[in-house]
């Protein structure tokens, strides 16, 4: 949207006759894609027939829609520069509460500021994702305009929309992915997103310079970005769907931190008030009923719960095939420390455990942590850890 001219082979497509639905059978497909090649500035190139077949559909799909136009991909757009620019800063404080920075030091107090600024980059960011999909589903039909660049300015902001939404996509998917402890990737969490919001900023900054004027005339003309064809989905209707979207998503979250709204929060992963002691608990930690069976024969089965060897492993870089030694408080004889496989060591079941069977272990039982794997003798099954070393 970097100048009104360069849009117009999209708006026109975008516009079917007075009273013709958008075409849909291959029969009409000529008629549906002609009028968008005769809206443009050019005439139909040679190649115009097969490029039609590979991409029929999407030249014609309900452009029509009155809500993709101009105005509400600008509101949208506005919407989404405020969400990320909150998000952006409420993150950096973030950063500069975990990362001491010389010049900006985290205070300590009032003691509730972290717990606002922190609510409101996730909560924002959460409300962020209907406001993306809709100004995606605005602004998408743009992305089959013709020509693609109308010249250097349209390029570089064609170009940065890569970074945009790119980046977007990433901080959205990586955040909600962390708060629900699901970690589908190697990189470090905390560093990929804070690297990727500099990156969307900066391309979110030349997005905005580049489609100032274009927005700005779309704010202010209300009648002349309407489309010629009362058809689709209302302007307005659509964006009050987007922003009840964005409420609910808010609604149905925010509880976790705002304890009043707490019975709503039905989409939070965590609860305020559930976990031992009343407190959620924060620890990706596991249970599981495995036995201790001693090399003298006895054996009991207990319910352990603790934080999985393979979480620690991968946070560290380690090789899957690599041993293990687990090493105890007890420096001296042989069970000061147990030397397990690769096989052993990144089991799901395998876990340094701080509980046994509902309650803390017990000094006996190795407290604070003990090493619990299934399938092995009762001497591998180190108490007292202090110690994990990848060989
Ligand atoms: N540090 C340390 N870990 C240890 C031991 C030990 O003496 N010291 N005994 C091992 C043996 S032989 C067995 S059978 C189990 C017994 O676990 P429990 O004492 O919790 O029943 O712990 C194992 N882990
Ligand atoms: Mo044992």
């Amino acid at each position: 949207m970097a100048a009104r001219s360069a849009h117009r082979p999209a708006a026109a497509a975008a516009r079917p006759g007075p009273g013709r639905r958008p075409p849909g059978g291959a029969g009409r497909r000529r008629a549906g894609f002609e009028p968008a090649l005769a809206g443009g500035r050019r005439h139909a190139p040679v190649g115009a027939e097969q490029l039609e077949r590979v991409m029929p559909p999407v030249s014609r799909i309900s452009f029509s829609s009155r809500a993709r136009h101009e105005r509400p991909a600008t509101i949208l757009g506005i919407a989404l520069g405020v969400a990320f620019t909150v998000c952006f800063v409420t993150g950096l404080l973030s950063h500069a509460a975990q990362t001491p920075i010389p010049w900006f030091p985290w205070p300590a107090g009032p003691a509730w500021l972290y717990r606002l600024t922190q609510g409101v980059h996730v909560f924002t960011g959460l409300a962020t994702i209907p406001l993306l999909l809709g100004k995606l589903w605005a602004v998408y039909p743009r992305l089959w305009r013709w020509p693609p660049v109308s010249g250097v300015a349209h390029a570089v902001e064609r170009a940065a929309l890569v970074p945009l939404v790119g980046g977007s996509v990433f901080l959205l998917v990586t955040g909600v992915t962390n708060i629900d402890y699901w970690f589908p990737y190697q990189f470090f969490f905390r560093i990929a997103h804070f690297w990727a919001a500099w990156i969307t900023v900066g391309a979110l900054v030349v997005h905005v310079g580049a489609t100032f004027t274009v927005a700005s005339g779309a704010l202010r003309d209300r009648a002349a970005t309407a489309p010629a064809t009362p058809e689709g989905l209302d302007r307005r209707r659509f964006l009050l769907a987007i922003a009840a979207a964005a409420g609910a998503v808010v609604l149905t979250t925010v509880g976790s931190a705002v304890t009043p709204l707490r019975r709503l929060a039905v989409l939070a992963p965590r609860l305020p008030d559930i976990g031992p002691q009343g407190l959620p608990v924060n620890h990706r930690t596991r249970e599981v009923r495995l036995p201790i069976s001693c090399v003298e024969g006895w054996s009991y089965s207990a319910r352990w719960r603790g934080i999985p060897l393979r979480d620690l492993l991968e946070e560290a870089g380690a090789d899957r095939r690599a041993a293990v030694v687990v090493r105890s408080l007890q420096t001296r004889g042989p069970y000061s420390g147990a030397r397990i496989d690769g096989a052993h060591a990144w089991h799901p079941d395998t876990l340094l455990a701080l509980e046994v069977n509902g309650a803390p272990l017990q000094l006996d039982h190795g407290f604070p942590l003990r090493l619990i794997a299934p399938n092995n003798p009762g001497v591998l099954q180190t108490k007292w850890v202090t110690e994990v070393q990848v060989l």
